[in-house]
């Protein structure tokens, strides 16, 4: 199919607002399809720390000129990819594949059926993204490519055909979108998994199944985050008289910190494996089998959407491997790990990193039973000591030297293996 879509990127993160945004939004609205001429002014916003646009929905018709800000008020950094109704499956491989060269493509991969996209925006960055719908009329969906943010930032553009009436865009306040309908739409599982030979990876929160401290050498102490109103879009916040002064002050609501780590790869392939490798540490963290995360606490599953508390996901299934202690290259490494990315080797993601002056890449390979392998090449600096096998408080492990920085360890579960503790914990504050 030929799209006269044209995707222009008018500005950029940090840059000054252009005029064509300066100028009051009188002229444009919604259903105001009588001058072709007309640009089409949506905007859509990323509701903070919820992994969500919050516009799910918005109509256009036929060839008509949008003009599309998208904002990231979040903390973390998102993208906006608009794509033809069949290009997802493509999309998500294209974004599997792009591995260490994620975060300098912008998660946004060379495939067809890119109708347009946006940059990887930082925390409070925003983009307009100029265009000319399709000619033809369907439901063209977009998405955040940031590894994970797919399941549940998304939404739809209806083009309808010229002249036809426009519905007025859904924002995820009016609660015609929760996250289990759009999952559901999408044909999403709350408990979402892979196969051994296609895996399913996922950022997001993991509970910490009662992990010896030192894991977490360099993990910040949680701030209690901002509690946010999805009507009026805003922290909220109470306002206290100072009784000695008179004066009223405005503070901020917090919500407690998560008991949950933040930044980890969750990673399944079906059943028989799942592992969470924590981008902080730079390790392999936890393994377990018999079952991969329930996303209810996260996504939400009442009517209306809305997780819960307590958002982090439950472990699912019987816990084969901790790690503890520090971690296996710190000590000689001289300097802190730094996640640089991964990509798909074969069946299984390679991830990669820094430590001082070595890189490492570490692959996960599962077994049958709960039994796995991480291989593990090291360059760029001498290693005294193989990887350590030492501080596991759980599985058998033997440690293979395959050549000059090269390991095997290989890992088979005991069969007492205790079960997943539930990922929901008492919050710690
Ligand atoms: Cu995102």
């Amino acid at each position: 199919m030929r799209s006269s879509l044209l995707a222009i990127s008018l500005a950029l993160s940090s840059m000054a607002p252009l005029a064509a945004q300066e100028q009051p939004a009188t002229t444009t609205k919604q259903g105001a399809g009588k001058d072709a001429q007309e640009r089409l002014k949506i905007t859509i916003r990323v509701i903070p720390s919820m992994v969500k646009f919050d516009t799910t929905h918005f109509e256009v018709n036929t060839g008509s000129a949008v003009e599309l800000r998208f904002e990231n008020g979040c903390i973390m950094p998102h993208n906006l990819v608009l794509i033809q109704p069949s290009a997802e499956n493509a999309l998500i491989a294209g974004v599997n594949a792009l591995g260490a060269e994620g975060m300098q493509k912008h998660f946004v991969p060379d495939v067809p059926g890119i109708l347009a996209s946006s940059r990887l925006l930082q925390p409070q960055g925003f983009e307009v993204l100029s265009f000319n719908a399709p000619e033809e009329p369907g439901k063209y969906p977009f998405l955040c490519t940031f590894p994970g943010h797919w399941f549940t930032m998304r939404g739809v553009m209806q083009v309808r055909p010229r002249g036809e009436r426009l519905q007025a865009a859904q924002r995820e306040t009016e609660k015609t979108a929760t996250v289990p309908d759009a999952l559901q739409t999408a044909g999403i599982s709350h408990r979402p998994q892979g196969t051994l030979d296609k895996p399913l990876l996922m950022r997001t929160f993991l509970p910490d199944p009662g992990l010896d401290p030192a894991v977490f050498a360099h993990h910040g102490v949680g701030i209690p985050g901002f509690k946010y109103d999805p009507a009026t879009r805003s922290d909220l916040s109470q306002k206290k008289q100072d009784p000695s002064t008179g004066k009223t002050e405005e503070i901020p609501q917090r919500v407690p910190t998560q008991p949950g780590i933040p930044g980890a790869i969750a990673v399944n392939h079906g059943e028989s494996f799942s592992y969470a490798w924590d981008t902080t540490e730079c390790r392999l963290l936890y393994a377990w089998r018999g079952g991969f995360l329930d996303m209810d606490p996260y996504w939400g599953r009442e009517p209306g959407g809305g997780r819960a508390n307590l958002y982090i996901p439950k472990l699912l299934g019987n816990l084969v491997y901790r790690a503890s202690g520090a971690a296996p290259f710190e000590d000689s490494a001289g300097g802190s790990p730094r996640f640089g990315g991964y990509r798909m080797v074969g069946n299984a993601p390679e991830f990669w990193y820094t430590a001082g002056s070595r890189t490492i890449r570490e692959q996960v390979l599962p077994g049958a039973h709960g039994r796995f392998e991480l291989r593990i090449q090291v360059e760029g600096g001498v290693l005294e000591s193989p990887w350590k096998a030492g501080g596991l408080d759980q599985g058998v492990v033997e440690v293979h030297p395959e050549g000059p920085g090269k390991w095997r360890v290989q890992f088979r579960d005991r069969p007492e293996a205790a079960p997943a503790p539930s990922g929901t914990q008492t919050p710690q504050n």
